[in-house]
């Protein structure tokens, strides 16, 4: 079952909408396997988006996403990946799709909610980087046999 790194950065902490991003994954049918509250060290940041190295907002981005609490989890289910980041919308909040998070909640590129995994590759670094693999907890849920 395909796995994705999914955070509530600190911005949608702060909004309290964390409760609300949990029940967007789950009312489309995809199971937190994990998550926890926590604040994202220097370190663990810079690897995080280690992508991003060099580029003029990392400086920004590196100090938003250490600036307070996320909750990092990780979620399950067929093509979670994909569907993941079309729940969450375009990364610039203006742009996103109304019924997106993003479109629904943000305004701005740099406080823009959510994280999702852009693809397996990244998925399992980032659920690496996260969680130890003790921490996952998959298990079945009848409901499930009805999504696909
Ligand atoms: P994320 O990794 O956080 O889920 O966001 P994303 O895939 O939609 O966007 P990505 O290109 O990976 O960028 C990572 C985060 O960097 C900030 N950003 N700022 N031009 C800018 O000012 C700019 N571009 C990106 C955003 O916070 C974005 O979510
Ligand atoms: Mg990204």
């Amino acid at each position: 079952m395909q796995k994705t790194f999914i955070m509530v950065k600190p911005d949608g902490v702060q909004r309290n909408l964390i409760g609300h991003v949990i029940q967007r994954f789950e009312r489309k049918g995809f199971q937190m396997i994990a998550g926890k509250l926590m604040v994202v060290s220097d370190e663990l940041a810079k690897e995080h988006y280690k992508e991003h190295e060099g580029k003029s907002f990392f400086g920004d981005l590196m100090g938003f996403i250490t600036s307070g609490p996320v909750f990092a989890m990780v979620w399950e289910g067929t093509n979670v990946i994909d569907g993941a980041r079309h729940i969450i919308g375009a990364t610039n909040p203006l742009e996103a799709t109304p019924g997106t998070i993003r479109g629904d909640f943000g305004i701005v590129t740099h406080r823009n909610l959510v994280h999702g995994s852009d693809s397996e590759e990244s998925s399992k670094r980032e659920i690496g980087l996260f969680f130890a693999p003790e921490q996952l907890v998959t298990y079945q849920k009848a409901v499930n046999e009805w999504l696909d």
